[in-house]
């Protein structure tokens, strides 16, 4: 075959709203598929002129310099009370908040829960990793029971630190939320099943219906002290039996 008959045609590419560059999360980190999927949802619902993301303290807090829409570094905490600040002055927006567990279940877990309680109509994706990554992996409320951490060197005992925090079937359990799912993309398939919560979710909050959210079971090999392959086990046979997958509600109007 002579090269000028070779057909050349792009089969897989960065998504358009990820910045140039590299981003710095750890090898087998899967924070980088779900920024895929967040790029990816937002352009195919053509919301990048009016989108407005936040992020938080964690490890996707670097997101602000890796999505080519309107972004804004929150702190460690509040991201959904700047979030509706935002969407409250300029409801024609999209505005979501990108928040680690040990941000949306522990310091934030005022403001979500004052968001859940409101109704807010905003869009949060939660990665639940089950420990603060950036900090060295201490325990968070999503830390699986028995789990080492090194703040729980001998597994976490709900006698002491309680009982794993379920973020999805809280806002589930709200009357002004619109959507709310659990996904992972720790296997292509489960990868499709979270671009459509991620798009439901969204939609809804296009749609003005009320409070959406996305959790996202998400490894963390450095502080797991797991390998990038045995994390997807644990995920498996771990994460999802205390964090079940699924969409718990979506909901296309909200009774007032
Ligand atoms: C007000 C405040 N308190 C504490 C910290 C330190 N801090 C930064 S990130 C973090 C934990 C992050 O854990 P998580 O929200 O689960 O996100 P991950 O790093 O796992 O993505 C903490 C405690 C901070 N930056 N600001
Ligand atoms: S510390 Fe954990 S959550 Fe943070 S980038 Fe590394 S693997 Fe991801």
């Amino acid at each position: 075959m002579r090269a000028e008959d070779v057909v050349k045609q792009v089969v897989c590419a960065p998504p358009k709203l990820k910045l140039p560059g590299p981003h710095h999360h750890c090898p087998g980190c899967h924070y980088g598929i779900i920024l895929r999927l967040l790029c990816e949802v937002i352009e195919e619902l053509g919301i990048e002129g009016q989108a407005i993301g936040i992020t938080g303290g964690g490890c996707s807090a670097r997101w602000v310099a890796y999505l080519d829409v309107d972004m804004a570094g929150g702190i460690h905490g509040p991201g959904v009370a700047i979030a509706t600040a935002i969407k409250r002055i300029y409801p024609e927006t999209i505005v979501f908040t990108i928040q680690g567990d040990g941000e949306l279940g522990a310091i934030g877990l005022g403001s979500f829960m004052a968001a859940l309680l409101r109704g807010e109509k905003l869009t949060t994706i939660y990665l639940n990793n089950a420990c603060y990554g950036t900090t060295g992996g201490q325990m968070a409320p999503t830390t699986l029971l028995g789990m080492r951490t090194t703040t729980t060197p001998q597994g976490r005992d709900p006698r002491t630190t309680g009982f794993p925090f379920h973020g999805a079937e809280l806002a589930a359990s709200m009357r002004g939320t619109a959507y709310s799912g659990r996904v992972s993309v720790h296997t292509p398939a489960n990868r499709q099943r979270a671009k459509k919560a991620l798009r439901a979710a969204f939609q809804r909050q296009i749609e003005g219906v009320g409070y959406t959210l996305v959790e996202f079971l998400s490894p963390c090999p450095p502080n797991w002290q797991l390998s990038p392959s045995d994390c997807l086990t644990f995920i498996e046979e771990k994460m999802i039996a205390e964090y079940p997958l699924g969409e718990f509600k979506n909901v296309a109007q909200i009774d007032y």
